[in-house]
Formats: C-alpha cells, sequence, structure tokens
C-alpha cells in the first residue's frame, strides 16, 4: 500500500509544503499515543485556564498544542501559526513560507469519556512584510492544504492538496500512514443528519423549518426517512461525512447573542470546507460558501452546513426561498 510520502511524491507536491505534512503527520503520531495513554499518563481532566475564546482548556489541549508548536517551530519553513489555544498568532521563522492555523484537538469535551478527538489544520502561504493577524485572514480557496487527524478506533488522516481528498490510515505494526481511500466521493444523497437537537429553539426558523421537515420522515414532505448521529466533535461527524455521506450542520442560534455561531472558521470550518468539496460535496453558512467568507479575525465563528451535496442544495432551500433577505451573518 503506497505511504502518505509516496503519494505527496506522486501528486508532485512542492518539497517544502510535503516535509510541512510529514512533520505534521509526525506529531499526530505522538498525539495519538498522548490521547491513547489517557488516564495512565495523568493527561486527563481540566487545567485551571482558558482560552481566549473563554472555554476551560483541558490538560491534553494544552499538551498538543504545546507538541504542535515545538514541530513547526522544529519545521523551520513555517512564517506564523495560529491556534485555537493561542490568544494571538504566533511568529515561528522570518524566512518560512506557511502559515499554519490548527484546533489542537478538536472535541477535547469528549477526551474524558474516552470518546472521539482530532487534530485539525490548514496550511496558507505565508504573505511579505511583518507577520500580524492580518497575515492569516485569507479566504479559504487560498489553503494549499487541509487535513485532519481522527484519534479513533483506528488512527487516520483525511489530507488534500487540491487535488481530491485521500484518506490515510496508521500502521500500527509500522507506525506509518498509509492510502486507504486515493479519492473520497461523497454521496451527492444521503438519509443521514448530524445536528445538535437540543438548540432546537435557538434556530433561526429556516433551520427549524428543514429539521422538522427531515423529522417527519416519509409520512413528511421529504416522503424519506432519516437517521440521525452527533459525536460532539466536528473531526468524527465530518469523517463520518466523507466515509458515507451525510449533511452536518452548527447552525448559528440565540442561544447566546454575544456568540451566534460555535465553529471557527481559520481551523475548523475552512479546512473542513476544502476536504468536502474536494471529495464532492458542499460547504456552507447557508447563506453562501464557507470558502468565499473573507475573515475579519483569526478566532471568527461561523455557521456551518456541509456534507452531500444535494442535501445540503435541500437545506439551503429552505434559506433562499423564505429568507432571501441576506442578513448580516457569516
Ligand atoms: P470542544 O473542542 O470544546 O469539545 O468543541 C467541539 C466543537 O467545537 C466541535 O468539534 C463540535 O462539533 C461542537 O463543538 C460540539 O458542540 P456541542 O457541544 O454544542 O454539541
Amino acid at each position: 500500500m503506497q505511504t502518505l510520502t509516496q503519494t505527496l511524491t506522486k501528486q508532485a507536491v512542492p518539497d517544502s509544503l510535503s516535509q510541512l505534512i510529514l512533520r505534521l503527520a509526525d506529531c499526530s503520531k505522538d498525539i495519538s499515543q498522548a490521547v491513547r495513554h489517557g488516564a495512565l499518563a495523568g493527561v486527563l481532566g481540566a487545567t485551571e485556564q482558558e482560552n481566549v475564546q473563554g472555554e476551560t482548556q483541558k490538560k491534553l489541549d494544552v499538551i498538543t498544542n504545546d507538541m504542535l508548536k515545538d514541530a513547526l517551530k522544529a519545521e523551520g519553513n513555517v512564517r506564523g501559526l495560529a491556534s485555537e489555544e493561542e490568544d494571538y498568532v504566533v511568529e515561528v521563522n522570518k524566512q518560512g513560507e506557511f502559515l499554519v492555523c490548527f484546533d489542537p484537538l478538536d472535541g477535547s469535551s469528549n477526551i474524558d469519556i474516552n470518546s472521539l478527538v482530532g487534530t485539525i489544520f490548514s496550511i496558507l502561504p505565508a504573505q511579505d512584510g511583518e507577520l500580524t493577524e492580518a497575515s492569516f485572514l485569507q479566504n479559504g480557496r487560498q489553503q494549499l492544504t487541509a487535513g485532519y487527524v481522527l484519534y479513533g478506533p483506528s488512527t487516520m488522516m483525511a489530507l488534500t492538496t487540491g487535488q481530491g481528498t485521500q484518506l490515510y490510515t496508521l500502521n500500527p505494526d509500522t507506525n506509518e500512514f498509509l492510502l486507504t481511500d486515493e479519492a473520497v466521493n461523497i454521496s451527492k444523497d444521503t438519509a443521514e443528519f448530524a445536528i445538535n437537537m437540543s438548540n432546537q429553539r435557538f434556530w433561526e426558523a429556516p433551520m427549524q423549518t428543514y429539521i422538522s421537515e427531515l423529522l417527519l420522515g416519509n409520512i413528511g414532505p421529504r416522503e424519506k426517512s432519516f437517521n440521525m448521529r452527533w459525536i460532539a466533535a466536528m473531526v468524527g461527524d465530518v469523517h463520518r461525512v466523507l466515509c458515507r455521506g451525510g449533511i452536518f450542520m452548527y447552525p448559528t442560534d440565540n442561544k447566546n447573542p454575544e456568540k451566534p455561531y460555535k465553529l471557527r472558521l481559520m481551523y475548523e470550518a475552512n479546512p473542513m470546507a476544502l476536504l468536502v468539496e474536494q471529495a464532492g460535496g458542499k460547504a456552507s453558512t447557508g447563506y453562501g460558501d464557507i470558502l468565499d467568507i473573507a475573515p475579519e479575525e483569526i478566532h471568527q465563528r461561523v455557521a456551518v452546513i456541509l456534507g452531500s451535496a444535494n442535501e445540503v442544495d435541500a437545506c439551503l432551500s429552505y434559506h433562499g426561498l423564505d429568507y432571501s433577505n441576506e442578513p448580516d451573518i457569516a
């Protein structure tokens, strides 16, 4: 079976970018080890700290964030990094070619219950001049690479360099990522949706109507019954969508008017949107493609509706038909 290195060579990915991808892959192997040791390594539970999002940091959030920062500093070709766990962007090497945005441990609220977690990363081209937050504020279509590593029953990586989306599985015997799907192709239709239903009363009307009609199943206007899944780790829900189709949604809600969205654009929505689009799916905010958003700040949050193209279109039709006025939400 083809290795990650062989695949990157076959795709003629420039050496400097390949080296960075391989560095991230190697770091994810160490993170996988740390996650697998769990309570045995005393890495579960929370710290006393909060991140810029105001969320209590889990011990593994901090540990994995430090592991990735060390790996990117050792790489030498990284101009700067932005992390969910860092308040500000971090300068690494003035001569670096690349910017890296990452969520070191997505789904970390799952870590204490031994459920799915993962690392999400996005690689952008460095910009000329001094490194500031503005250097990172490039739309999602500027991404050179996007990927995640899912720490599940097997450790798997999803990766795109703009030539489709590939899946790799870590061989625990050789500690090497092997190509296990060379061209992910998300089914256009689906009968499976993922959303946190407990927020239903806080959604906008289009999403409430769309979901209520899904729930009516074959006796409702969709004339089709749907199943529901919710892993509470975007990396796990998106992996299921890549593997067997589906629609994943974290729409805007008015539960906390100060925080109308949950998922972060630069290191969750954008990399996942590129992986999904490269696999033949769609990724929208409900009012426009995620990858077309002009970022305004590094920890910006957005609404996310992604997955099987025809089902995303069905969901968007509820937003277009009754609510054509373009609200001022991302
Ligand atoms: P944590 O990393 O804080 O666990 O949040 C995970 C996440 O950002 C995303 O991965 C999930 O899809 C979403 O939050 C789950 O949110 P709910 O806990 O509101 O369902």
